[in-house]
This record gives structure tokens, C-alpha cells and sequence, in this order.
């Protein structure tokens, strides 16, 4: 197996995010990484391999998010500084938002202010925008694109350490920790290649909010969600079990929603549940957001599972039977993260 792996994710190194009135130390560290590779150095389960520098990775990333929103990331650590100088020493965090026009504010003047921009593409104030958060977010999502690439190149199984995560960026917005959704990414890649119905499975323990709503109004992917229930968990304000897609895509997303608390047996049923609806779909490859922040031990979750379950989770997922593509979603358990991503790559080998 292929292990595409983002040589620039240290470069996202955001110092503090937003929790309850205060600034806190980021849960989304560059160590979540290491720790990987580190495992990855004992336990060689696959090839550790860079993407590809001529990918069509512009355009790749055109097919699931707006071109304002793409400006928008590219040039946000200039614009930021340049709101004022001193800023180059902080990260970007929003703290003002449009929220939308059902309050009566208006979307239809541009703001300059860069404050005011962000706000409008970031959804919290727990994502910070830094210096190197594009070039990291980019070679993720083209980590992302080449193991869809393998897959249509004939490799069963490809896993793409994307850091940043993805899952919670939208069309247009960030947040969650997530720039470019590259899961999103791995899933249109193999549409275009060729594959007529691709489905995703979401497996951490937040919505994935942003996957959803990139191909919520679509027949051909399918989108599942096991996480916990958005009525106490992030990111609240969807994931809810009556979400099951609109116009064309009605009937083509599932969510399964857990409450905070629950263990590895409830969490194994609903995943079989989830992958009879994936098989039901017949896709012709898979994506899996894989997400370690079910663990037991994760500082900002609310699931029971536990190493050797990862172990499980997987050879079932193999079991499928079906291409398939994961990209490196959440877990914050620093120290165990690396164990159990690799407990999932060892056991898709059966
Ligand atoms: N103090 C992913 O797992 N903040 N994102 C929760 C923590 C947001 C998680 C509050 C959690 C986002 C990719
Ligand atoms: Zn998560």
C-alpha cells in the first residue's frame, strides 16, 4: 500500500484556537503526524511515498471548492499582515461572522476588512489561519489526489496523510481544524477518473459536515457519517439523522449519529448498518475520512474505542471488497494516534 505523505504539513503549526472564552493550545498539532510516521518506522504496513509534483492539483481542488473561497486561502496570510504589520506574529482567527441573511445582515457588499473576510469563509474560531496553512493544506490535498490516482491506477487500498485534516471544509468555508476538504477531493478525483458511483464513510467522531455538503444534492457519491450526536457535539448545527440528501442526491447521504459516550459494540452495529447502505449503493471505490478521535483516550471526543479495535474496524472495512482511498481526518490523543492509524492500515491487510 502506498502511504502519500505531506512533506509540508509542519508548516500548519497554529498556536491557539478558541474554546469557551478562551485561548487554548491547539489539539491539531504537527506531532499527530510524527507520531505516525514514527509508528509507520516500526510497523511498516505500506511504502511511504511523496505525490507526484506535476498532479492537476489546481483543478482537482476547482471541482469541490468555490474559486473566491480558493483565492480567498491563498493570498489570506498576506492580506492579513497587511491589516496590520504586527499581525505576522499571531495566527488569523475570526471573530466576527455575517451570519447569514436570516438575521438581516447583508451579503451582498464585499467586505475589504480582511477580519471580515474571514468571518465570512471560516465557520469558528477554533481553525487558525497561519503562514504555512495553504502550502500544507495544498500538499495534503494533492496527497489526497494521488492515492485516488493509485487507486485508478490499480492499487487497492491507498491512504493519504493529509494534515491539516479536511472533513469539515465546505464548498466555500473552513473550519474544524479543515482548509480544503480532501477527502472531497480523493472522491471527485475518482468520479472524473472514470468511476461512476463512489462512496464515502466517514468514520470520525465528528460530522463530516463539509463531505456532506459538497455532495449533498448528488447521486453519484454516496455519503455516510458515524459521530456523535450534533445536538451536544461539534459541529452542532449539522449531522442530524433526517439529513439524507435533496433534489437528485435525496436518499444518497446517511447519518448516523451516536450519543457522547458510546462504546465499541453500539459503534461496531452502526458501523455494519453503514456499510450495508454503502454496499447497497454498489460504488466502484471507496474513501474513507479516517478519524482517530473515537479513542478512548482522546482529549476532545466522547467515544469508547479502543486500540485493538481499530484493528477490527478495518478488516471489516477490507472486507468490502472495494478500492479504496483514506485520507487522515482527527484524533487528538497525540501519543496514541500514530498506534492506532497504524492498527487501521495493518488490519485493511486482513
Ligand atoms: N476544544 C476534526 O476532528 N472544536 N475536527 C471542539 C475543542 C472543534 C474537530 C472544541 C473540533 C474540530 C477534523
Ligand atoms: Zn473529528
Amino acid at each position: 500500500m502506498k502511504i502519500f505523505h505531506n512533506t509540508h504539513h509542519a508548516e500548519h503549526a497554529g498556536r491557539q484556537e478558541m474554546f469557551r472564552g478562551r485561548l487554548v493550545d491547539c489539539h491539531e498539532v504537527p506531532m499527530r503526524l510524527q507520531h505516525v510516521l514514527d509508528e509507520l518506522s516500526k510497523r511498516p504496513v505500506g511504502t511511504l511515498v511523496q505525490p507526484a509534483a506535476d498532479l492537476p492539483l489546481d483543478a482537482a481542488l476547482r471541482r469541490v471548492h468555490s474559486a473566491d473561497y480558493l483565492d480567498f486561502l491563498a493570498h489570506a496570510w498576506r492580506d492579513w499582515v497587511a491589516l496590520d504589520p504586527a499581525n505576522a506574529a499571531v495566527d488569523a482567527l475570526p471573530s466576527v461572522w455575517p451570519l447569514a441573511a436570516r438575521h438581516g445582515f447583508r451579503t451582498d457588499v464585499p467586505p475589504l476588512n480582511f477580519a471580515a473576510r474571514l468571518g465570512q469563509y471560516a465557520f469558528d474560531s477554533g481553525t487558525p489561519l497561519t503562514a504555512g496553512s495553504w502550502a500544507a493544506a495544498r500538499e495534503g490535498a494533492a496527497c489526497a489526489l494521488a492515492a485516488s490516482h493509485a487507486v485508478l491506477g490499480g492499487d487497492h487500498f491507498a491512504m493519504a496523510l493529509t494534515r491539516p485534516p479536511g472533513h469539515h471544509a465546505g464548498p466555500n468555508y473552513m473550519g474544524g481544524y479543515c482548509f480544503i476538504n480532501n477527502a472531497a477531493v480523493a472522491a471527485q478525483a475518482l468520479h472524473d477518473g472514470g468511476l461512476q458511483r463512489v462512496a464515502v464513510l466517514d468514520v470520525d467522531y465528528h460530522h463530516g459536515n463539509g463531505t456532506q455538503t459538497i455532495f449533498y444534492e448528488r447521486s453519484d457519491v454516496f455519503t455516510a457519517s458515524i459521530h456523535g450526536d450534533p445536538r451536544t457535539e461539534y459541529p452542532f448545527f449539522l449531522g442530524h439523522a433526517d439529513e439524507r440528501g435533496a433534489g437528485a442526491g435525496e436518499g444518497f447521504n446517511l447519518n448516523l449519529p451516536l450519543p457522547r459516550g458510546t462504546g465499541f459494540e453500539v459503534w461496531w452495529a452502526t458501523l455494519q448498518t453503514a456499510m450495508q447502505a454503502v454496499s447497497d449503493f454498489a460504488p466502484q471505490a471507496l474513501v474513507v475520512p479516517l478519524g482517530l478521535d473515537t479513542f478512548e483516550g482522546d482529549p476532545i471526543s466522547g467515544f469508547k474505542l479502543r486500540s485493538a479495535d481499530y484493528l477490527q474496524v478495518s478488516r471489516a472495512i477490507a472486507q468490502l471488497g472495494l478500492p479504496t482511498v483514506l485520507t487522515f481526518e482527527g484524533g487528538y490523543a497525540v501519543a496514541e494516534v500514530g498506534v492506532n492509524t497504524v492498527n487501521v492500515l495493518e488490519g485493511l491487510r486482513g
